[in-house]
């Protein structure tokens, strides 16, 4: 049933992640990171062939509506898996990966089930009528000091009452401090429009100290990306400077308080016609 000629549900990518975790049992690992606000189990899934690896951490479908990323994130785990390209092997298995493929488990299975659209999480306010939180505003990383984040729990961009108040952000946190020293990488996926992004989102009035390895890594990616059949174009630089300043995002959060310095958030495909509002 599963596949990437359509989009799956959270029952599909569940029972799919079993059948990889049984069909590769011994260079893969299951493992959660905690619930949901509604009781789902938040899982992940590490790739290891060797320990001792440099860590990546991938956060994916952290917007509920996002679904190219956990589309993206378990054609990744497969390729990672199957894949006889030389390429993808020696990344494969130079790396140690922990893949989280649907990070805002409660919000997915609402835009499945009832509001194709819903981007936060589903957590209800003690403040109002409205629900959820955007969970790429609820991280412990400047949490509402500037512009990009709301405090009306009606926002697209309500920051939520407190840093991480979210389960779901709060186990994504828990899991990733514990590793952290494990981890040279990380990468949160969004989408969409087409870009690949650094740190810092909470301010463009500065760039991390290690900016221009960070946009000559980008620049590579931009450019590989261009070559390949589609000819995607997509364009770098830094959250703040290029996209819009945001604080309490994922990609800040671990540059700066997980000491994670190879941070970035892509936003994938397309630029707008096929998304919402049409561009
Ligand atoms: O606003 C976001 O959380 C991300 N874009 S999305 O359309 N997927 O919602 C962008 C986060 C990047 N960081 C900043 N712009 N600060
Ligand atoms: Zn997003």
């Amino acid at each position: 049933k599963f596949g990437w000629t359509r989009y799956n549900s959270l029952a599909e990518i569940d029972a799919w992640l079993d059948e990889i975790l049984a069909v590769y049992p011994v260079v893969t690992e299951g493992f959660v990171i905690g619930k949901s606000y509604e009781g789902r189990d938040i899982r992940g899934i590490k790739i290891s062939y060797k320990s001792g690896n440099p860590g990546v951490f991938i956060e994916s479908n952290i917007h509920a509506r996002e679904w190219i990323t956990s589309a993206t994130a378990t054609w990744l785990i497969n390729e990672l898996l199957s894949s006889s390209d030389d390429l993808v092997r020696d990344l494969a298995e130079s790396h140690d990966w922990y893949i989280v493929p649907v990070l805002n488990v409660d919000g997915f299975v609402y835009t499945h089930e009832k509001d194709r659209l819903w981007r936060k999480t589903r957590q209800p306010s003690n403040i109002s009528q409205c629900i959820g939180v955007d969970p790429n505003r609820n991280y412990d990383s400047h949490w509402m000091e500037n512009g990009g984040a709301s405090s009306d729990p009606c926002n697209e961009a309500y920051a939520g009452p407190y840093a991480f108040s979210e389960p779901e952000t709060k186990a994504l946190s828990d899991f990733v401090a514990s590793i952290k020293d494990k981890l040279n990488i990380m990468i949160a996926f969004h989408s969409y429009s087409q870009l690949l992004l650094s740190p810092y989102g909470h301010t463009k009035d500065e760039v991390p100290e290690n900016y221009d390895d960070l946009m000559q890594v980008a620049k590579a990616y931009s450019d590989t990306v261009k070559d390949l059949p589609y000819g995607t174009v997509y364009r770098y630089g830094s959250s703040a400077g290029i996209l819009y300043p945001a604080s309490g995002t994922t990609s800040d959060w671990a540059y700066n308080e997980q000491d994670v310095k190879i941070s970035y958030t892509i936003e994938f495909r397309d630029t707008g016609n096929f998304g919402w509002p049409p561009g």
